[in-house]
């Protein structure tokens, strides 16, 4: 049953992802690896079944390690070459050969926990992890629907158990009530926003957080339809709404009421509002600098009142699809350091690690806030309010749902609106484009992927295109996750970042 796969199928920036019918096999061998994974360690780690924004018809697997961070960068070769072995055999010989490498002892006890999004294939692809789980002999618990962020919290859990309860009961109580008490209010003055839930299993998730926040927020949740997968992301969802710069479906405009949409596994959340028929989006690099603003003030009071033993270092990390408005207004306007690494979560995930106070933020919604738990405790004057954003925020990896309530506490504490925060700074007009290759490998970048090595002449036709473009900066880079190589242009005004983009976009079709 679980023989060759049908092709090879990488460990791409967020572990396997592709059609669902082809990854029975990859999954089933996923379960062997992580089973190696965790005797390795000899801890505890996660598996999680999803596709993310990807259509309903896709499906994917990742490893979650035991503190619930991404897998170790330096397993993701081993890990592709096992699932991808051309015969039972092979994997086995493959597998064989790691457990001497890593000197794994005979009889290490291994225990894996998993969880999937409501896609209808799922079901199918957890039997298919589960046996696998069983062939290596692992213990495993099936956590059934979770977001990829819950499983990231339980995986922690269960290894640190200082971190919370290892269930989604205790994920909510963990949030509720550091958000209850950062923002102690009556049902009068509660947030009210409204939520598109992507259909998928941030619906799920939130309907049966309900109980816990009723009387905190008034969550208005919208594409709820997670019974029927088909619906999964279609017109509705983060990446949607980050792409197309418009509302999603079932989403009513209504002037300056706070939206927002998580995608289809909840650890990505977008936010927007329509202010006088104009659409506003409130994107990743929007909430980076919304909280960073906010963390400042902490900051700031220290300054002033000479009062914290240690000011706190305070640091946030995008990407290169960071606009540049939001990094302008991060140095020049909050006077923080910004760091820039290459896309994927775990590069983010790790520079902001160095802060006191890390900032993480992709533009399209991935992001957290972390904090270092020393440096704190050294804060006498703030540390039960950081304390409190630490347990509301999660600390694992990106969450839609504690990004949510951590938006929602920030404005309610520096009592904005919404529309306060979309006009902390203006954004530049930018475009994104796709083009199709014959080889998106021969695409090598440098400078956090902001200019390529590799071809020479596609970052010299650049270079000329962006000297005669006021304000303008473009780069191009290989998906990780589409067989395509992505063109992102900024500029003064929409029309001539457009024309940056597509020349750049033209080029590239016409020699490669
Ligand atoms: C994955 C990454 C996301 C990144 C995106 C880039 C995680 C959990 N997800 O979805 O962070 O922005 O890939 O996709 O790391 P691309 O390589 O196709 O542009
Ligand atoms: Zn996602």
């Amino acid at each position: 049953m679980f023989d060759r796969p049908p092709k090879y199928i990488a460990y791409g920036t967020a572990g396997f992802r592709d059609n669902a019918a082809d990854l029975d096999t990859i999954v089933y061998r996923v379960g062997l690896v992580a089973a190696m994974r965790s005797r390795y360690l000899g801890k505890t780690v996660g598996v999680m079944i999803t596709a993310s924004h990807n259509p309903p018809e896709d499906n994917g697997a990742k490893i979650i390690d035991p503190l619930g961070d991404m897998l170790q960068e330096s397993w993701e070769s081993r890990v592709a070459e096992i699932c991808n072995a051309q015969t039972d055999s092979e994997c086995v010989d493959l597998l064989k050969k790691s457990y001497l490498e890593l000197k794994i002892p005979d009889g290490q006890v291994s225990n894996v926990v998993y969880g999937r999004d409501t896609r209808a294939s799922g079901p199918r692809l957890a039997e298919a992890l589960q046996a696998g789980l069983l062939r290596a002999e692992s213990s495993s618990t099936d956590f059934g629907l979770v977001t990829t962020p819950q499983l990231h919290y339980i995986t922690r859990c269960i290894n640190d158990p200082t971190f919370g309860e290892p269930t989604v009961d205790g994920y909510f109580k963990k949030i509720s009530s550091a958000f209850s008490k950062l923002t102690p209010r009556s049902p009068l003055t509660r947030s009210s926003v409204t939520v598109d839930c992507a259909n998928g299993v941030g619906a799920v998730k939130l309907l049966e957080m309900m109980p816990y926040i009723n009387d905190l927020a008034e969550l208005n949740l919208v594409n709820v339809q997670y019974t029927d997968p088909d619906s999964l992301n279609v017109e509705c969802g983060a990446d949607y709404v980050k792409t197309n710069q418009h509302l999603p479906k079932n989403v009513q405009p209504e002037h300056d009421k706070l939206c927002c949409s998580l995608d289809g596994d909840a650890d990505r959340i977008v936010f927007y509002l329509v202010h006088d028929g104009n659409f506003c989006l409130l994107d990743g690099d929007k909430i980076a600098s919304l909280a960073a603003g906010f963390f400042r003030r902490f900051q700031e009071d220290s300054e002033h009142t000479g009062e914290l033993e240690k000011p706190i270092d305070i640091g946030v990390v995008q990407t290169a699809y960071a606009n540049g408005s939001s990094t302008n207004y991060i140095k020049s306007d909050l006077h923080l350091p910004v760091d820039c690494t290459k896309t994927g979560v775990k590069h983010l995930h790790h520079v902001a690690q160095k802060y006191g106070i890390g900032i993480y933020f992709e533009a399209n919604g991935h992001g957290t806030v972390l904090f270092n738990q020393d440096r704190i405790s050294d804060n006498h004057v703030h540390s039960d309010v950081l304390n409190l954003y630490a347990e509301l925020v999660n600390q694992t990896v990106g969450d839609a749902i504690s990004d949510l309530f951590l938006v929602l506490a920030i404005l309610e504490t520096l009592n904005i609106t919404a529309y306060d925060w979309f006009m902390q700074y203006v954004d530049l007009p930018n475009k994104l484009m796709k083009t199709r290759v014959k080889d998106r490998n021969v695409f090598k970048t440098t400078d956090a992927e902001r200019r390529l090595v590799n071809p020479e002449d596609v970052q010299q036709k650049i270079d000329e295109l962006v000297r005669n473009t006021p304000q303008g900066r473009c780069f191009v880079r290989a998906s990780g996750t589409e067989d395509v190589v992505r063109v992102y242009a900024e500029a003064q005004t929409q029309e001539s970042c457009d024309a940056l983009a597509k020349e750049v976009c033209n080029y590239i079709a016409a020699n490669y």
